[in-house]
C-alpha cells in the first residue's frame, strides 16, 4: 500500500536507504583483481577444477576482503596450451588491471606467464607447477605448490634406509620428470646404490608399457616413478598388469602418481604403494579435517588433492600479502611482503622462503590404505620444514 509521506519522513527513508547503499557500492579503486589461470579442460583438466574448488572455498570461509579490499577472483582456462596461457596473462593484465595472476598447472605454462609478471610488474603466484627452476623465471614468482626435488629426496632416503639399492626410474619426459629423475638418481647414487636405467615416456599420449616391461626386465630392487596429476590412473593400470610384486620389485612414487583424485579409483593392486608428498587427503591434523569436510561439502563428487592446496595457500598468501600492505597493490611491495610469510595450511606448517620465493614444508612418506572403504595415502614419516633442494644446493656453492 503506498502512503503519501510527509517531507520530513521521505528525507529519513532517504537517510536510511543512502546508509545502506554505501558499503555495498564499491568504488573501483577498492576492489582488487587477481587472475587464476588453470587448465579447466583438456588432459590437466582435473588441476583447474581442484585449484578453482579450492579459491571458491576459500573465498567462502574467509569472505572477499582483504586490506580493506574487495578481491574479486576472474579463472581462465589455457586448456593446457602454453601459447592460450601466455595471451590470457596479457589480457588479464591489460584489459582487467589484475594485481596479480595465479594459478599455472604444468611448468611449460608458468614460464610462459613469466616474461608477463615482469613486464606488468605484479606477483605470478604459482599454485601447481613444480620444476625448480619456475621461480628464477622472473623476480615476481612466489610458489604455493611444491617442488619434485623436495618430495622426491625424502623417498630416495627412505629407500636407502629401507635395503633398495638397485633401482629403475620412470618420468615423464619434460621439466618436472626431468627433475625428479636427477634428484631421485643423485640420492641414490650418493647413498652407494645403483642406478640400472633412467627412462622417460612422452609426456602427451604416453604409452608405458614398453618402458615398464624394459624396467622389470632389469629386476630392481625398485621402480621409482613420476608422472603429473591425472596420468596416474592410467600409469597404475598398465603398472598393475604386470605384477611387480611377484618378482620382488618395489614400485615406489611422488604422490602425484597416487593422486589423491584418482586414488580411490585405482583398486586394491596399489594398496601398499609407498610414496612422498607434502599433502594427503588423510593428513591427520585438525586444520585438515575441517578443511576435507568443508571442500567436500562444497564439493561433493570431489576430494581436495594437492593441487587444491597449492590454490588455498596461494589465496591465504594473497590476502595476508593484502593485508600486510593495507590494501596498496604495487607488485614490488605484494612480493616484499610475501617473502617469509609464514602460516598453517591444511597440510601442515609452510612459509616462503624470503630468499628464493620458494615454498618450504614438510614432506610426508606415505602408504596406500584402505580406510573406511577408501583408498588414502596414509602418512607415517614426516621430514619437516623442506626447502627445495635444488635451490638449496646452489646456494650452497
Ligand atoms: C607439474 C608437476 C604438473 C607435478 C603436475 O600435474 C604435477 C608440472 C599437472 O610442473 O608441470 O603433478
Amino acid at each position: 500500500m503506498f502512503e503519501i509521506l510527509t517531507r520530513r519522513q521521505a528525507l529519513g527513508a532517504f537517510a536510511v536507504a543512502a546508509c545502506v547503499l554505501t558499503p555495498v557500492a564499491v568504488r573501483a579503486e577498492d576492489v582488487v583483481k587477481i587472475g587464476v589461470i588453470v587448465p579447466m579442460t583438456g588432459p590437466s583438466a582435473s588441476t583447474g577444477r581442484e585449484i578453482e574448488a579450492a579459491i571458491k572455498l576459500f573465498q567462502a570461509q574467509k569472505g572477499d576482503k582483504a586490506g580493506g579490499k574487495k578481491v574479486e577472483v576472474i579463472f581462465k582456462d589455457d586448456t593446457g596450451v602454453a601459447d592460450i596461457t601466455k595471451r590470457l596473462a596479457q589480457e588479464l593484465v591489460v584489459n582487467d588491471h589484475v594485481a596479480a595472476i595465479a594459478g599455472f598447472g604444468l611448468t611449460p605454462l608458468a614460464l610462459a606467464a613469466a616474461p608477463i609478471a615482469t613486464q606488468a610488474k605484479i606477483p605470478e603466484i604459482v599454485m601447481a607447477a613444480g620444476t625448480s627452476i619456475i621461480t628464477e623465471a622472473s623476480p615476481f614468482i612466489v610458489r604455493t605448490s611444491f617442488t619434485l626435488a623436495q618430495d622426491t629426496v625424502p623417498l630416495a632416503d627412505w629407500a636407502l634406509n629401507n635395503g633398495i639399492k638397485k633401482v629403475v626410474t620412470l618420468v615423464a619426459d619434460y621439466g618436472p620428470g626431468i627433475d625428479a629423475e636427477k634428484a631421485f638418481v643423485e640420492k641414490i647414487k650418493a647413498g652407494g646404490g645403483q642406478v640400472l636405467d633412467s627412462l622417460r615416456a612422452p609426456l602427451k599420449n604416453p604409452e608405458f608399457a614398453p618402458f615398464l616391461q624394459k624396467a622389470k626386465d632389469l629386476k630392481p630392487d625398485a621402480l621409482f616413478l613420476f608422472v603429473p596429476s591425472g596420468q596416474g590412473a592410467q600409469l597404475m593400470k598398465q603398472v598393475a598388469e604386470r605384477e611387480f610384486a611377484k618378482d620382488n620389485i618395489k614400485v615406489i612414487a611422488t604422490g602425484d602418481v597416487t593422486d589423491d583424485e584418482q586414488l580411490n579409483g585405482m583398486g586394491d593392486s596399489v594398496l601398499g604403494m609407498i610414496t612422498s608428498m607434502m599433502y594427503s587427503t588423510a593428513h591427520n591434523s585438525p586444520e585438515n579435517k575441517a578443511f576435507v569436510a568443508a571442500f567436500e561439502k562444497a564439493n561433493p563428487t570431489m576430494r581436495p588433492n594437492f593441487m587444491a592446496l597449492g590454490g588455498y595457500d596461494g589465496m591465504a598468501l594473497f590476502y595476508a600479502a593484502l593485508e600486510k600492505t593495507k590494501g596498496d597493490t604495487d607488485g614490488a611491495k605484494l612480493v616484499d611482503a610475501m617473502k617469509g610469510m609464514a602460516w598453517m595450511s591444511p597440510r601442515g606448517p609452510i612459509s616462503i622462503d624470503p630468499q628464493t620465493r620458494d615454498i618450504v614444508q614438510n614432506v610426508y612418506i606415505r602408504k596406500v590404505e584402505r580406510r573406511d572403504g577408501q583408498l588414502y595415502n596414509i602418512e607415517f614419516e614426516t621430514v619437516p620444514a623442506v626447502k627445495d633442494p635444488v635451490k638449496a644446493a646452489k646456494a650452497g656453492k
